[in-house]
C-alpha cells in the first residue's frame, strides 16, 4: 500500500513527465491482430458508455483506468474523474453530433462500460475472446479491468484485441481512450477538406471463438485469364493441420493443406456464374479449421486493365460513378444501413454503376451492400494533401491502415480499385511512399487495380505524374469552371495529353446552392454548377482514354474551411443538398449523360453477345 507521502510524490512526477503517452503508443493492434468475422456472432457491445472528454491527457497521467470502482464517499484520496460514474453516450456515435460543447473538441475522450461474463465463460480454457471496434477516430487505446491491452492508429478501419486471459467471472470494466487530434504526421494530416469527427462511431462486438481461429480466408477466380478456377488463401491461427473450404452451390468441399505458419490455399475447377453489376451473383463459401467455423458471400469476377482499357470479365467498361463522403448533418461519420441504401438509391437515379468512397476507409457495409446490389467500388485510405511523406512512421501508419482496408474488403467483388491517395504534390519523397503504397496493395491483393487521384500539370497543360507509372488507373481531379477558370485549358490537356492508361476524372464540380439561400447567377448557384456540368461533359465524353469518372460529390459535407455566406461550414458541391433529399439542376445533367452512356453499353453488349 502507498502512503499517501508517496502518492504526492508521484503526482507530482506525474505532472513533470511529458512522456507520458510514450508506452501507451505501441501500435500493436494493427493488420496483424486481423481476425476474419464472416458468419461469427458477436456481442454488441453498442450503447451507453460513459464519457468524459480529457483535454490535458490527465487520464494517461494520472492513470484514470487503474482506479476501481468506488462510491465517492468511500475513496480515499482525491479524485479528478470517476470512469465508472457520470456522463453517457451512446456507441456508435460522434461526440460531435452529440452536444454542442463537444462540437469543436479535439483531443482525448474516454469511453467505460461494464462487461459482465458467466463464469463458464469467463473459466472456460478452450475459448478466446476477441473484441472488435469498427473504427474510432483516430488513436485508440484499450483497456481491460486496469490492464493496458494496446493501441490502434487509423481513423477508418477495424481493429480487434484479444481479451483471452484478461476477463474473469462477473463484472469486468472496458475502457477506450480515443483521441483525434490533428498532427502533422497522421493520416490524414491537419490539413484536410472534411470534418474531424471524433469518437467511437462504429460498432463495438465481443467476439467468442475456439482455440483454433481462422484470421484470414481470401476467395477469388485464379490469376490465369481463365475463368473456371476459384483460389483460396486462408490463415489459421492454432493447432490445425488443415482447413476445409465449401463453396455448396459450386459442388467445391476441398481440404485445404496447412504450413507450420498456419498458411494455406487451393486451388479448385469451378465455372461459377460471373458477378457483375447487371448480374450480381454471390456463392456462399465456408471455411473451417480446428474447430472454428466462418462464412462470407463472395462474388466471382475479374477486373483488368489492358491498354487504356477497364475490363469487367473481358468487356470494356465505363465507370459511370459518384463520389461520396461518409458524412450526416445529423451523426456525423455514423453510417446506418437506411443511409447507405438511401446513397445507393440516388446512385441507381444517377443511372451509376460506379462510387467513389472518399477519402477514407467508409463503413464496411458499403461495399457488402454494394456487393449485393450491384455497382462497383473505389476505395481509398486518407493519404490525402501533404502528408510527412518523408517519416517512416507515417509511412507505417498509412500502410497499415491500407493492409486493413485490403483485408477487411478483398472478398468483395465491389471492389475494383485501391487508391493510395488523393491530390498529393509530386516530390521524391511523395513518389517513393506512394508508390509503395500501391507495391503493397498489388501483393497484399493481385486481383484488382491501385489507383490515387492525381492533378494535371496545369504549367504544361497535361496529364503528367510520376506516380502513374507506379498504378493502373489515373485519378484525375480537376475544376475546370470553377478553381480554373477557363474551360479552354481542359480542351488542351486532353489534346496534349496521351497517358497510356486508363484516365477516370475522380473529381470534378462546382459548388451549387438552391435560392433563395443560394444567388440566382454566378459562383454558388445551381444554374452556374449545371452549366460547370454541362461543359465538363461536353468535353471530357470526346476523350477516348477517359474509362470513367466520379464528379464531386452526391450529397453537401461539413467541412470547417468553408464558411462563406453560401457554405456556411458546408462543401456545397453535392449534386444533393446535405437534407440528402433536395437534387440540384446538376443532378439531372449528369443522370441523362449516364443514361446516354448506359444505352449505349447495353447496345454494344448486345451486340458482342
Ligand atoms: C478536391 C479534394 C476534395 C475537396 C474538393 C473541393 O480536390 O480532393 O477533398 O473537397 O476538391 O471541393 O475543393
Amino acid at each position: 500500500m502507498l502512503e499517501r507521502s508517496d502518492l504526492a510524490e508521484n503526482a507530482l512526477q506525474a505532472l513533470h513527465d511529458e512522456a507520458y503517452g510514450v508506452p501507451f503508443d505501441p501500435r500493436n493492434l494493427n493488420h496483424r491482430t486481423m481476425v476474419f468475422t464472416g458468419g461469427r456472432d458477436g456481442r454488441s457491445l453498442n450503447g451507453d458508455w460513459t464519457f468524459c472528454v480529457d483535454l490535458l491527457d490527465t487520464g494517461l497521467r494520472q492513470k484514470w483506468y487503474a482506479m476501481q470502482p468506488m462510491a465517492p464517499e468511500e475513496r480515499t484520496e482525491p479524485w479528478d474523474y470517476d470512469p465508472y460514474d457520470g456522463e453517457t453516450v451512446p456507441v456508435p456515435s460522434c461526440w460531435q453530433m452529440l452536444k454542442e460543447k463537444w462540437y469543436f473538441f479535439e483531443g482525448s475522450a474516454w469511453y467505460t462500460r461494464p462487461l459482465d461474463m458467466d463464469a463458464a465463460d469467463a473459466e472456460d480454457a478452450d475459448r478466446r475472446w476477441f473484441l472488435r471496434v469498427g473504427a474510432a477516430q483516430y488513436d485508440c487505446k484499450v483497456f481491460l479491468n486496469g490492464v493496458f491491452l494496446g493501441n490502434h492508429v487509423g481513423g477508418s478501419t477495424p481493429f480487434f484485441a484479444e481479451l483471452t486471459g484478461h476477463l474473469k467471472a462477473g463484472r469486468n470494466w472496458l475502457m477506450l481512450m480515443v483521441n483525434n487530434t490533428r498532427t502533422a504526421d497522421r493520416v490524414p494530416m491537419r490539413n484536410t477538406d472534411w470534418f474531424n469527427y471524433g469518437g467511437v462511431y462504429r460498432e463495438v462486438e465481443l467476439f467468442a471463438m475456439p482455440r483454433t481461429v481462422i484470421r484470414d480466408l481470401f476467395v477469388h477466380l485464379a490469376a490465369d485469364d481463365g475463368y473456371d478456377r476459384i483460389r483460396a488463401a486462408v490463415e489459421v491461427d492454432g493447432p490445425a493441420a488443415a482447413a476445409r473450404l465449401e463453396i455448396p452451390a459450386l459442388g467445391i468441399d476441398v481440404a485445404v493443406p496447412l504450413d507450420a505458419d498456419g498458411r494455406g490455399a487451393v486451388e479448385v475447377d469451378a465455372r461459377p456464374d460471373l458477378w457483375s453489376p447487371e448480374s450480381p451473383t454471390l456463392y456462399d463459401v465456408v471455411l473451417s479449421a480446428g474447430g472454428d467455423r466462418v462464412s462470407d458471400r463472395v462474388g466471382f469476377r475479374r477486373i483488368e486493365r489492358v491498354g487504356d482499357e477497364i475490363r469487367l470479365n473481358g468487356r470494356p467498361l465505363f465507370l459511370r460513378g459518384i463520389s461520396v463522403h461518409e458524412d450526416d448533418e445529423a451523426t456525423g461519420k455514423v453510417t446506418g444501413e437506411e443511409d447507405l441504401r438511401r446513397r445507393f438509391a440516388h446512385a441507381r437515379e444517377l443511372n451509376c454503376n460506379f462510387l467513389r468512397l472518399a477519402h477514407y476507409p467508409h463503413h464496411e457495409r458499403a461495399a457488402r451492400l454494394a456487393d449485393e446490389l450491384g455497382f462497383l467500388l473505389w476505395e481509398e485510405i486518407p493519404v490525402y494533401w501533404a502528408i510527412a511523406f518523408d517519416d517512416p512512421r507515417t509511412y507505417a501508419d498509412a500502410e497499415n491502415q491500407l493492409l486493413e482496408l485490403i483485408r477487411r474488403d478483398r472478398n468483395r467483388a465491389s471492389v475494383i480499385i485501391w487508391s493510395v491517395g488523393n491530390e498529393n504534390p509530386d516530390t521524391d519523397a511523395r513518389l517513393a511512399f506512394m508508390s509503395g503504397l500501391a507495391r503493397t496493395a498489388k501483393s497484399a491483393d493481385p486481383t484488382r487495380l491501385t489507383s490515387a487521384a492525381c492533378l494535371v500539370n496545369h504549367a504544361r497543360k497535361r496529364i503528367e505524374d510520376r506516380l502513374a507509372e507506379h498504378i493502373d488507373v489515373i485519378g484525375i481531379n480537376e475544376y475546370y469552371g470553377w478553381y480554373e477558370e477557363n474551360f479552354e485549358d481542359l480542351v488542351d490537356i486532353g489534346r496534349n495529353s496521351a497517358p497510356g492508361k486508363p484516365v477516370v476524372i475522380s473529381e470534378t464540380g462546382a459548388d451549387g446552392v438552391r435560392a433563395p439561400q443560394g444567388p440566382a447567377r454566378g459562383l454558388f448557384s445551381e444554374s452556374y454548377m449545371r452549366e460547370v456540368y454541362e461543359k465538363q461533359i461536353a468535353i471530357l465524353r470526346n476523350l477516348s482514354y477517359v474509362k470513367g469518372m466520379s464528379p464531386w460529390i452526391l450529397y453537401d459535407f461539413r467541412v470547417e474551411r468553408r464558411q462563406n455566406v453560401f457554405q456556411r461550414g458546408f462543401n456545397r458541391k453535392g449534386l444533393i443538398a446535405a437534407d440528402k433529399a433536395t437534387k440540384k439542376e446538376a443532378f439531372h445533367v449528369l443522370s441523362a449523360y449516364y443514361a446516354q452512356r448506359r444505352a449505349a453499353a447495353e447496345s454494344e453488349a448486345e451486340d458482342g453477345r
